[in-house]
């Protein structure tokens, strides 16, 4: 059944392109008390009953990328329900980048063949009338697409080392026309833009504006 919006905590989504410093973001947030912070499910990712999803999805994509899409709206709608005790809940992505943002490109590439499209659309749609996964702010980490392809080589997860340049150029752009442009589908919240190309261990001060201009007024 569908819960009421008074029981939903003031739930910010904190997106932005592969390796933009989401998870460093939370992790500084998490800090702060009042806030519960929802990872992105990477692990269960990883692990759906044995299978590495995402690694599957890199090597074959189109083979694999409805399965791990599909998983992924799964888990991030259980991400965006789960009850929290705090009156705050931040999140790592949300339903709206999986389907705006990874979905769209693998759409534009026809990775995704147009019945497997439209069956993630249409549980996206159906999430979206019966679900409570509304979200009140967006905080996009903005990043130039070079900042972030050097990160994810330097990080060497071993699922994206057959991800291109061009694959994070684009999600770039899709990123920018989602949250900044406002020129792809529909952006259901207000977004706050942080500079995240700055180093990840220098980026206090981005992250204090932050914390001024929004959370100490909601708090
Ligand atoms: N991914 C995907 N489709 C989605 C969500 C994520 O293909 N709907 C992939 C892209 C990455 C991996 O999952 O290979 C994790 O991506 P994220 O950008 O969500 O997480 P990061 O760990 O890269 O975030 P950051 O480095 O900003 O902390």
């Amino acid at each position: 059944m569908k819960r009421s919006l008074s029981e939903r905590p003031c739930t910010i989504a904190v997106e932005g392109n592969i390796g933009s410093g989401k998870t460093t973001f939370l992790k500084h947030m998490g800090n702060l008390g009042n806030i519960t912070i929802v990872a992105e499910p990477l692990d269960k990712w990883r692990n759906c009953q044995g299978h590495n999803l995402l690694d599957l999805m890199y090597k074959d994509p189109k083979r694999n990328s409805f399965t791990f899409q599909s998983y992924v709206q799964l888990t991030l709608l259980q991400a965006h329900t789960m009850k929290t005790p705090t009156p705050f809940k931040m999140l790592e992505r949300s339903i709206y980048s999986a389907r705006y943002c990874f979905v769209e490109k693998l759409r534009r590439d026809e990775l995704l063949s147009a019945p497997e499209f439209s069956v993630i659309d249409e549980w996206f749609k159906w999430i979206r009338k019966e679900q409570d996964v509304g979200v009140d702010m967006f905080v996009y980490l903005r990043t130039d697409p070079e900042v972030v392809y050097d990160r994810i080589v330097k990080r060497d997860r071993a699922e994206e080392r057959r991800v291109p340049f061009e694959y994070i150029r684009s999600l770039h752009e899709i990123h920018e026309d989602w949250l900044l442009h406002k020129t792809l589908y529909e952006c259901p919240a207000p977004v706050f833009v942080v500079d995240a190309n700055v180093d990840l261990g220098m980026i206090g001060s981005e992250y204090e504006r932050f914390e001024e201009e929004v959370l100490h007024k909601k708090m």
